[in-house]
């Protein structure tokens, strides 16, 4: 078995996943390399995986690095379709696979149950962080959040954009439920403010991968949320 093919858990020991939206392959190693001691896991997402090709970005990638990595596939089709999917993702290398709760519990259930078959996790979207979002998520955003609790998701994707949001969806899915929250930096989400609203990670893709030092800003980003961690008493231990 190669390393790439076996399960790698979310060990939470700074609360950032870098979205590594890269699709130049040896970049994208590089970068992976340098953020890893700065960061929790690695997220690819489709336009990297059109570009290089599923059967290679997971694999080349894990294989450099001994990060675990979300494959933000935000899988929402017919179950039958869904769960090919979520299985593509983890036979190519995936430890953890994005769902849209919007196509509701059939399809979710069936993803959650086909990614534990093979200890994978799911983080089911609840309401993206873009604008636009506030009118066909944000008002079913609750009853995905409750879904996802009564599904046993892993963890739910909810917005670093508006951050009292993300505080709502902590409440909805209790301290359990991981949350991850996007939309940090050129999104307008200030660094650290989805995890003092609740979240466990903040996924950060262009601030890391466009600065001059990734890695330097990796370990800042880590720093500061280090420090606000020290300063919530109550932060929940993952
Ligand atoms: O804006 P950034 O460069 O930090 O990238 C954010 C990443 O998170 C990107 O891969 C995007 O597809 C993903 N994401 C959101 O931005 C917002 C969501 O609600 C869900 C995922």
């Amino acid at each position: 078995m190669k390393s790439w093919d076996k399960r790698r858990a979310l060990v939470n020991r700074t609360g950032i996943i870098h979205a590594l939206d890269v699709d130049d392959l040896q970049r994208a190693i590089e970068i992976a390399r340098q953020v890893e001691p700065s960061v929790d896991a690695i997220k690819v997402s489709w336009p990297s995986s059109m570009e290089l090709g599923i059967k290679q970005v997971i694999p080349a990638i894990k294989e450099s690095i001994k990060l675990p990595i979300i494959a933000d596939f935000k899988v929402a089709d017919i179950p039958v379709i869904s769960t090919q999917i979520v299985q593509k993702a983890i036979k190519w290398g995936a430890d953890g696979i994005t769902l849209q709760g919007f196509v509701g519990e059939v399809t979710m259930k069936a993803c959650i149950e086909e990614a534990k078959k093979s200890d994978a996790y799911t983080f089911m979207v609840t309401e993206m962080s873009h604008d636009g979002a506030e009118k066909f998520m944000q008002p079913n955003g609750e009853e995905i959040a409750l879904m996802a609790r009564k599904l046993h998701s892993y963890g739910i994707v909810a917005p670093a954009t508006r951050p009292e949001r993300t505080r709502f969806y902590r409440q909805i899915v209790g301290p359990d439920v991981k949350i991850m929250s996007p939309g940090v930096g050129p999104q307008g989400g200030q660094l650290g403010d989805a995890i003092m609203a609740g979240a466990d990670f903040e996924v950060i893709g262009r601030r890391i991968f466009t600065a001059d030092s990734p890695a330097l800003e990796a370990k800042k980003s880590a720093e500061k949320i280090a420090e606000i961690k020290q300063k919530m008493p109550s932060i929940r231990a993952s």
